[in-house]
């Protein structure tokens, strides 16, 4: 392998389609999928609908496309969603829930993503005309910010519970579904039975272009087909990435234990390192984070003199780092990267 080649650790959504995926892209049938008439996006959705045992699935470009859209279909401008602090509907999509569905969020703390079902019962509003009117409750798994954590089935099924006892709806935002899946051994539909709706990305570990998926009962599933329309989502020759979609079903799901396997590896070695933290014990999935010693300078700088040695990570703080493993990354590349941390910490390292 050459040593120019970058180890790209900044996301799980930098992979480019495989050769096998591109072949499967050019021989998609396709039709205007806004008619309808998208033989190869209406396959998809079939599949992912029967995947996740929903009666409905819409393909839509994005993964803040399916949670919004589903937001949306789930709430009234007005309403309140109950999530956690650090979820991605509510800090990485825009300030989405206020703009499009006019909401506004009660943000819980927990380690790791995690909520309990005694927080979600606390943090329901009484019905008065004082209050907004709670209405959603939105679950990630596994969740990002969290460090890829994956929530355990009975815990979203405890969450269900508590959302049932005042009428609220649960969705889950499974842009990394699968890697949730694969580390736990609970299957797709097991977590989808305990959620109104759930998403979950094509475009993430499982390596496709561009895609995402919202699944959910009929009536719901047609409401988030209307605001996917109004928010710009509506694809017409779209049969082309839904190949590659379901190409990444049948090709990338079993392999994503091979990322998860490389996240410990790059974890474990990382805590060997004078100056990093980090605790291999808490890689779950194909995400890790670790914390950078004042001594080494700020996470951003590391991050440049890792960079400048092609190996690319995102600071997420003045101290912290996140690396994420995907299909691009093999074995070999993370012992390359490894080695990379290495030179790059002794030439941060004060003499
Ligand atoms: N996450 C991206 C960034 O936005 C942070 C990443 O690099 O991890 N839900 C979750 C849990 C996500 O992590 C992401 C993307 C999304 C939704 C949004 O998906 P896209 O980027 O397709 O809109």
């Amino acid at each position: 392998m050459s040593q120019e080649r970058v180890v790209d650790l900044r996301s799980d959504t930098v992979t480019r389609p495989t050769l096998g995926m591109r072949r499967a892209m050019a021989d998609a049938e396709v039709g205007d999928d806004v008619f309808g008439d998208d033989p190869t996006v209406n396959r998809l959705q079939e599949r992912v609908a029967e995947l996740l045992g929903k009666q409905a699935a819409l393909f839509v470009p994005s993964g803040t496309m399916a949670n919004q859209t589903a937001i949306r279909a789930h709430t009234e401008p007005g309403d309140e969603i109950i999530a956690h602090a650090d979820s991605h509907v509510y800090l990485f999509e825009g300030g989405a829930p206020a703009a499009l569905a006019g909401c506004s969020m009660r943000l819980l703390p927990g380690r790791r993503g995690m909520i309990e079902p005694e927080q979600v019962r606390d943090a329901v509003r009484k019905i008065d005309s004082h209050y907004p009117r709670t209405r959603l409750v939105v679950i990630e798994n596994t969740h990002n910010r969290g460090g890829g954590s994956v929530w355990p089935v009975e815990r979203v099924a405890a969450i269900r519970k508590v959302a049932d006892e005042f009428g609220l709806r649960v969705h889950m935002d499974g842009a990394r579904l699968m890697n949730a899946c694969v580390a736990s051994g609970r299957t797709p539909r097991e977590y989808a039975a305990q959620v109104h709706t759930v998403s979950m990305c094509f475009s993430k570990g499982l390596g496709a272009p561009v895609g995402s998926a919202v699944a959910g009962d009929g009536e719901t599933i047609a409401r988030v087909h209307r605001f996917r329309k109004m928010f710009g989502g509506g694809m017409r020759q779209a049969g082309i990435l839904a190949a590659a979609a379901l190409f990444s079903l049948d090709h990338h799901v079993e392999r994503l234990a091979e990322d998860h396997t490389n996240a410990r590896k790059l974890a474990n070695a990382l805590a060997e390192m004078p100056g990093l933290v980090t605790d291999p014990a808490e890689v779950e999935t194909n995400i890790l984070f670790f914390d950078v010693d004042a001594s080494l300078g700020t996470a951003a700088e590391l991050c440049e003199a890792l960079h400048a040695r092609g190996v690319w990570l995102h600071a997420i703080g003045p101290r912290r780092v996140r690396a994420v493993t995907h299909l691009d990354v093999s074995a070999a590349d993370i012992d390359r990267a490894i080695l990379v941390f290495r030179n790059a910490l002794a030439a941060l390292r004060p003499r």
